[in-house]
């Protein structure tokens, strides 16, 4: 089953130099393409729309704060079961849980600075491709 999936590296994975090893990782699986990439800075408005399902939680406002403190790489993937398949290579959201060989587990420490954002499923990859990449589908 051919899907396409929102993949956006967060600030902090732009700070640390990770975007290679990353898309590495990303391009590595067989039949994975990469059909846009964009370096961006995301505003407010675009924040709200992509994270509004999080809006009125506690960590809403400081997961703004950091998704807008520098650049994102913004890609869309295609492939194979590429959706569920971004989010098993990401790990869980907590990057003290995921384990060693996700990307969240062999990077990361703090739940908010988890280093990628991958949609959820075929609504989300959607509704999230709309919005970062309306010439795309
Ligand atoms: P994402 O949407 O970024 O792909 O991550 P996710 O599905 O694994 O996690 P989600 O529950 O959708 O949360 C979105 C992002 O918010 C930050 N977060 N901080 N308790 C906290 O401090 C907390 N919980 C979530 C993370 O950056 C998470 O990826
Ligand atoms: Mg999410």
């Amino acid at each position: 089953m051919t899907q396409r999936t929102l993949v956006l590296l967060k600030p902090d994975t732009v700070r640390r130099g990770l975007i290679g090893e990353i898309i590495g990782r990303i391009e590595r699986k067989a039949g994975w393409t990469i059909s846009a990439l964009e370096l961006r800075s995301l505003d407010q408005e675009t924040l709200e729309q992509h994270y509004g399902e999080h809006k009125g939680k506690p960590f809403y406002e400081p997961l703004v704060d950091f998704m807008s403190s520098g650049p994102v790489v913004a890609l869309v993937v295609e492939g194979e079961r590429v959706i569920e398949g971004v989010r098993a290579l990401a790990g869980p959201t907590d990057p003290i849980a995921a384990a060693p060989g996700s990307i969240r587990g062999d990077f990361g420490t703090i739940v908010r600075e988890n280093l990628i954002h991958a949609s959820d499923s075929e609504e989300s990859a959607e509704r999230e491709l709309k919005i970062f990449f309306p010439g795309v589908v």
